[in-house]
């Protein structure tokens, strides 16, 4: 599958600094040490309705990622994935009436143009699930044939305590795991399992949906998690960086993901940083497609929204932290951008060059996207009040607001 158009990323005097970053696995903030080439995988969407804030605030966070690594001057894997077949997908497009195919197409393409119009940098892998099927399929077989997966009426499950490891990304207890499998598409319930908790790892052919050459498996779809583990193992290996995503993928999707991935190589640990970002509520509620509480980022643009005043709403909130959509956080945005724009568009201005430092120490220190945005606010104030006659701080200020922030000015 195709990414999108990535946005040149301008070049800044010196050295970005190493990322410290939180990491759910160990509960503790962890000094990154990715070698030349820095290696993330981030789960990418379930296209099935538009791109929204929540979405966008979750690859903000990992654009901000891969941007502080840019600075460090190291290459970036970055690899994400589109879940282009799952139930949520082929229940609405039942609903709607609507080929899956036509359904997924469209939401994939809509998330493009509005990764694009947020200078998101793209994926150099974006793999859809469907086109990794033919990877999926021997490895299913091989847990199935080592015994760490099992049979259940066709459909193939995988064994949660063939994993020593299994539980040690998200710390949570058994009944804790047990109501979140059964919210967030497990089947707890499902009579026969060995143990509740054990997920689905190829589903046979149902009547009236689409389904696969399975090999030894016979026809049917895979299940989620082995759909991201094929894909990053397939593209980075084992012991990547990061493995990213919104808080509600810590269970079971990362959970399930690294110990699909431990048991089939028997190597530990899967990523060596699992990161998350924190929910985007609308009225008090987590944004969630199901819900249908949403603020699409196509509907601001297509209202005249500057992409530029979306990100930077996005960027005046901790990437760990769950906040709030309101339109009062549109509107500060707006005026932010306004006065930094002014700011840059005066022929010289105040020294810029310790901003440059603070936006990078702000970025290394967990991602601290709000510091770097009051260090800027710090700057154009200064510029407001006439303090400085450097040429080259206008265009540095821009340089750096786009390299390490993604925000045009
Ligand atoms: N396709 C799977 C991942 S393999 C999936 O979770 N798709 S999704 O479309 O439901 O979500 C895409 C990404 O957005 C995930 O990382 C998810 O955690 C994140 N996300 C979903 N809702 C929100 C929200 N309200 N706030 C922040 N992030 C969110
Ligand atoms: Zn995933």
């Amino acid at each position: 599958m195709h990414a999108w158009p990535a946005s040149e990323v301008p070049a800044l005097p010196g050295e970005g600094a190493d990322l410290q970053i939180h990491d759910t696995a160990t509960g503790g903030r962890i000094t990154l040490d990715p070698g030349p080439v820095a290696r993330i995988y981030v789960c990418g969407i379930t296209p099935y309705d538009a791109t929204h804030i929540g979405h966008a605030a979750t690859y903000n966070a990992f654009d901000l990622v891969q941007r502080v690594w840019l600075d460090t001057k190291r290459q970036v894997h970055y690899v994400q994935n589109v879940t282009d077949v799952d139930d949520p997908l082929l229940e609405r497009a039942v609903r709607d009436g609507e080929d899956w195919t036509a359904l997924a197409e469209r939401e994939t393409a809509l998330f493009r143009e509005d990764m694009t119009a947020l200078r998101m940098l793209p994926p150099k892998h974006y793999v859809g699930a469907v086109e990794a099927i033919p990877g999926i399929v021997p490895l299913v077989e091989r847990l199935r044939d080592s015994g760490a997966a099992y049979d259940l009426d066709g459909d193939v499950y995988f064994s949660v305590e063939s994993d020593a490891h299994f539980g040690e990304v998200s710390h949570l207890d058994a009944e804790a795991m047990r109501l979140l499998s059964a919210e967030r598409g497990g089947d707890p319930d499902r009579p026969g399992k060995k143990n509740p908790l054990d997920p689905m790892l190829w589903m046979a052919a149902r009547e009236g949906e689409p389904s696969w050459d399975g090999g030894s498996l016979g026809r049917g779809r895979p299940g989620w998690h082995i759909e991201c583990v094929a894909i990053a193992l397939d593209h980075l290996g084992m012991g990547f960086d990061v493995q990213g995503g919104g808080s509600d993928l810590a269970f079971p999707h990362h959970e399930m993901g690294a110990s699909h991935a431990q048991v089939l190589t028997g190597e530990h640990p899967f990523a060596q940083a699992y990161v998350h970002a924190g929910m985007v509520a609308l009225d008090g509620e987590k944004m969630s497609k199901s819900k249908g509480n949403l603020v699409f980022v196509s509907k601001l643009r297509h209202d005249g929204v500057d992409p530029a005043a979306i990100r930077l709403a996005l960027l005046a909130h901790h990437y760990r932290s769950d906040w709030e959509w309101t339109d009062q956080v549109l509107q500060d945005a707006v005026e932010r951008l306004g006065r930094w724009r002014a700011a840059v568009s005066r022929p010289d201005g105040p020294s810029a060059d310790a901003l440059v430092t603070e936006i990078r120490q702000a970025l290394a220190d967990d991602l601290d996207a709000p510091a770097a945005l009051l260090a800027v606010d710090r700057w154009a104030a200064l510029q407001q009040s006439g303090g400085g006659t450097d040429e080259g701080a206008p265009g540095l200020v821009s340089r750096v607001a786009d390299a390490l922030l993604g925000v045009a000015l």
